[in-house]
């Protein structure tokens, strides 16, 4: 497939391998902050849709540059829109698409990820971040609201009191203070951003993949149901893992004191 705003770059895993496994998707529109314009979501999605579907890619990284992850959605692309033609362009489908991706997305934010770059990010599973990033739903500056989810997915984040102020103000937080704030979980020099994000993919991908699958999905559920209803969930989950190969291999490698082999059913 070819490209034009992101690049994609896949490090399968080769049978009876134990590294890679994860793919990178770095956004690319340099030009403008990586302003996520309609092309580039298109194209995401369509990454997204091809990797979900790739067994020996178990994990993504999506990243942007040392400037910006992603400076929120093209303002010039939306700035004389009308009402209807905002539903009409139907973003919604295609950010719901990548909520609703399988696989564990690492966000790896380097500089801006302001407005839709943080709702990017916070759509991502795990976001980790350089030193220099910058977090901020600037919306209200420019006359709207977050609307890829920013409201409900920041406040459950980092709580009603922190969401309203960076929601109402504006304001950007630094990466130190997104993860104080429980928004990000490692901060990290620059140049090691990338390399502690594959280190991280790494590690996922050297899972066996339907108990990585199934506890994302757990963990997902928490945020749309009460206790009761996602303990059943989970439940459903812990012994729907009972049929895998790799629970009976993880189990008696265990027992035989040695290192497992997932075939990833
Ligand atoms: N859109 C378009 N162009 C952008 C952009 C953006 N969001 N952000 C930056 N650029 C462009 C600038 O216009 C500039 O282009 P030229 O003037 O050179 O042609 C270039 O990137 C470099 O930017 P600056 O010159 O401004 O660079 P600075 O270092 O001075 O400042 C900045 C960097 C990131 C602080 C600043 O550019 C900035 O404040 N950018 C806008 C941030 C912002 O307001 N973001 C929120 C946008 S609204 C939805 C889904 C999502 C959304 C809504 C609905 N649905 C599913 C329905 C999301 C909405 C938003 O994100």
């Amino acid at each position: 497939m070819n490209y034009s705003n992101i690049l994609v770059t896949k490090l399968k895993m080769a049978p009876e391998a134990t590294e890679n496994g994860y793919a990178i998707i770095q956004l690319n529109r340099p030009e403008v902050m990586n302003a996520i314009n309609i092309a580039l979501m298109k194209e995401l999605v369509e990454a997204l849709d091809e990797m979900e579907k790739e067994n020996d890619i178990r994990c993504v990284i999506l990243t942007g540059s040392e400037k910006a992850f992603a400076a929120g959605a093209d303002i010039k692309e939306m700035a004389d829109a009308s009402t209807v033609e905002m539903l009409q362009r139907d973003m919604f489908s295609r950010w719901d698409r990548i909520r609703k991706f399988k696989k564990p997305i690492i966000a790896a934010v380097g500089g801006y990820a302001l407005g839709g770059g943080c709702e990017l990010a916070l759509t991502c599973d795990i976001i980790i971040a350089s030193e220099s990033a910058k977090f901020g739903q600037p919306e209200i500056s420019i006359g709207v609201i977050p609307g890829a989810g920013g409201t409900q997915r920041l406040t459950r984040a980092v709580g009603k009191y922190k969401a309203m102020e960076m929601v109402l103000t504006g304001t950007m937080i630094t990466a130190e203070e997104a993860k104080q704030w429980g928004l990000v979980v490692k901060v990290v020099p620059n140049e090691i951003l990338l390399e502690e994000a594959k280190n991280l993919a790494k590690t996922i991908a050297s899972k066996p993949s339907v108990a990585v699958q199934l506890g994302k999905e757990a963990i997902l559920k928490a945020f749309d149901t009460t206790i009761e209803s996602g303990l059943e969930f989970e439940r459903k989950n812990f012994y729907m893992l009972f049929s895998t190969e790799d629970q009976k291999e993880g189990m008696r490698a265990f027992v035989e004191k040695r290192k497992p082999k997932w075939k990833g059913k």
